[in-house]
């Protein structure tokens, strides 16, 4: 059995980046990527109008200034190919694909004596002392069981999914079943292509628009400059992301209604996830909440000719306790003549037929089916591999209750096993790229100095777990994220434990982390 320091397991941002710093420490190192290529999440959602809401200066690596000096987006937003075409640019840049075995997607790591066993599907079967799980957030597609499905006789798709070859939906009847942000990205453009466009919507959702726009080059100039001191501004936001139109401090109450209505249209205007920083408590008052939401529903009375349709779209829940949409012409493209909106929030999917979908006895006749259904967030890749700790307990038993980790990075009785971007961890709620290197930093810094120190081991404490888990609860239980069905809570798939998995404040857990590092890792034991 090839005998090895570290397995990783994802060749997304994080799996690339943890080789990446793995060779620097000298360690032997093998990364296993079920996908073809690199890129993680920007591999998968290649559907159409597939984009990041995160704007893209601030979307790459910060860990090279040369790399981040060199490498040029083009939109204010950038698109799947280009963010695919980044991800392999570091590849190239880094030689990184000479560690990674890719079309291999790991089984099972089990922990025996004292090293990691990891096995894959093509028949690998390596032993390590550390493993890394950089397998992504949202990365296990959500297929809900809608019966009759294997009778369809047309394609069926999921966003999360999406083929090499861009299906042709030209003169088809098109069918969409969910409405969270990969529905309101494609839906505007499978509108364009298809003959008829059926939306099938559960929840409505709220949407800003992206107001996206060519990158203006003295925008860029201004930024690489100084990229690091920018860098530095955004880690400082609560989201570790936009400096450049920071979150209000001044509470809704604190303002008067012309000024709380010129603070939403500014940001409105603006584009982009900012709109929840209107007010400074647009996510902790539900009165301020209602203002913002009341705002964007007369939005969609604004833009959406029929009030019937307009009222189906308008959100009735809590705007941003699921995660906000960015779109460009969402609400506007039920406008066109070929797009149908239909409501299944009472009734759900009677069945799939044959020939399309029935829904409360109408059938709705379709060529082609989209699953924009999400993903099984945060657990549902790691819980997929079979992964056992110390005296055999599988992972899937220690998260009966949920998740439970320490700080996002580690779970008692599983030695030497790091989480990138776990749950318990921001995560979710930030910058991606920046959350995975500066969770990446921590547990390459921390393998560095368990080898310099000859330590073999090292493994979250079960109370220092509890009081972690607690904490994540507590300020969760804070704000109003906690009040509605989001995949947040894993309230997307049946039978999933309800618990609110990212933590809120990148700040904050950053200082966290650096000071169990500076209290000799307080919390792990060490062996
Ligand atoms: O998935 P979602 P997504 N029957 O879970 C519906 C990131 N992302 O792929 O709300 C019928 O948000 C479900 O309905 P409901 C981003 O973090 C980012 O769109 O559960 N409908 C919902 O409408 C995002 O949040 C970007 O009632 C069913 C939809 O399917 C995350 O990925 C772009 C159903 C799923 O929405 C996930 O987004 C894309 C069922 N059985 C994604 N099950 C950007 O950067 C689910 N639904 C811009």
């Amino acid at each position: 059995m090839n005998r090895l320091d570290l397995v990783v397991v994802g060749a997304g941002f994080a799996g690339m980046y943890t080789l990446h710093r793995a060779r620097g420490l000298g360690l032997s190192v093998r990364v296993f990527e079920a996908a073809g290529g690199v890129g993680g999440t920007w591999y998968w959602n290649r559907y159409p109008g597939a984009r990041c809401d995160v704007e893209s200066m601030e979307y790459s690596y910060q860990f090279d200034e040369a790399l981040q000096q060199e490498w040029r987006w083009s939109e204010r937003f950038a698109t799947q190919p280009e963010i695919l075409r980044y991800a392999n640019h570091v590849a190239d840049r880094f030689d990184l694909r000479k560690d990674i075995r890719f079309d291999t997607r790991v089984l099972s790591a089990i922990f025996a004596d004292k090293r990691w066993i990891v096995r894959t599907d093509r028949g690998d079967e390596v032993s390590a002392q550390f493993l890394v799980m950089a397998t992504g957030c949202l990365s296990c597609a959500n297929r809900p069981d809608a019966g009759g499905l294997d009778s369809f006789a047309g394609p069926i798709y999921h966003t999360g999914e999406w083929p090499h070859e861009e299906p042709d939906f030209t003169g088809k009847r098109v069918g969409v079943i969910g409405t969270g942000s990969s529905a309101i990205q494609s839906i505007p453009i499978l509108a364009g292509r298809a003959r008829t466009l059926t939306v099938f919507q559960r929840t409505a959702n709220y949407t800003v628009p992206a107001n996206n726009a060519p990158l203006d080059p003295d925008f860029v100039a201004r930024i690489k400059a100084d990229y690091r001191a920018f860098r530095a501004r955004n880690s400082l936001q609560i989201n570790a992301f936009g400096s450049n139109m920071p979150r209000s401090s001044i509470p809704a109450r604190a303002l008067t209604p012309g000024e709380r209505r010129a603070a939403l249209e500014a940001r409105w205007e603006y584009g982009g996830l900012f709109f929840l920083g209107a007010f400074g408590d647009l996510l902790l008052d539900k009165a301020a909440n209602d203002e913002a939401a009341e705002f964007v529903r007369g939005k969609i009375r604004g833009i959406v000719r029929d009030p019937a349709v307009a009222e189906l779209l308008s959100p009735k829940q809590v705007i941003g306790c699921k995660r906000l949409c960015v779109d460009t012409d969402y609400y506007a493209t039920f406008n066109r003549p070929n797009v149908r909106l239909v409501d299944i929030s009472e009734t759900g999917i009677d069945e799939v037929t044959p020939r399309g979908v029935r829904v409360d006895g109408a059938s709705h006749e379709l060529d082609a089916l989209v699953f924009a259904t999400g993903f099984d967030a945060m657990t549902g890749t790691l819980l997929r591999i079979d992964i056992r700790g110390r005296d055999g307990r599988t992972l899937k038993d220690a998260w009966r209750a949920g998740p439970r980790t320490y700080l996002g990075l580690s779970v008692a009785g599983f030695p030497n096993l790091f989480l990138v971007t776990g749950p318990g961890s921001p995560s979710v709620l930030t910058n991606m790229i920046v959350s995975i290197e500066q969770h990446v930093n921590w547990i390459a810094d921390c393998i560095a100095r368990l080898r310099a120190q000859g330590r073999a081991a090292i493994e979250a404490r079960p109370e220092a777990q509890e009081a972690w888990v607690e904490h994540v609860n507590a300020v969760a239980g804070r704000t109003l994220y906690t009040q509605c069905n989001s995949w947040y809570v894993g309230a997307n798939i049946p039978g999933k434990k309800r618990v609110f998995m990212p933590l809120l404040g990148f700040p904050d857990y950053v200082t966290k982390c650096d000071e169990v590092v500076a209290k000799g890792y307080e919390g792990f034991d060490i062996s």
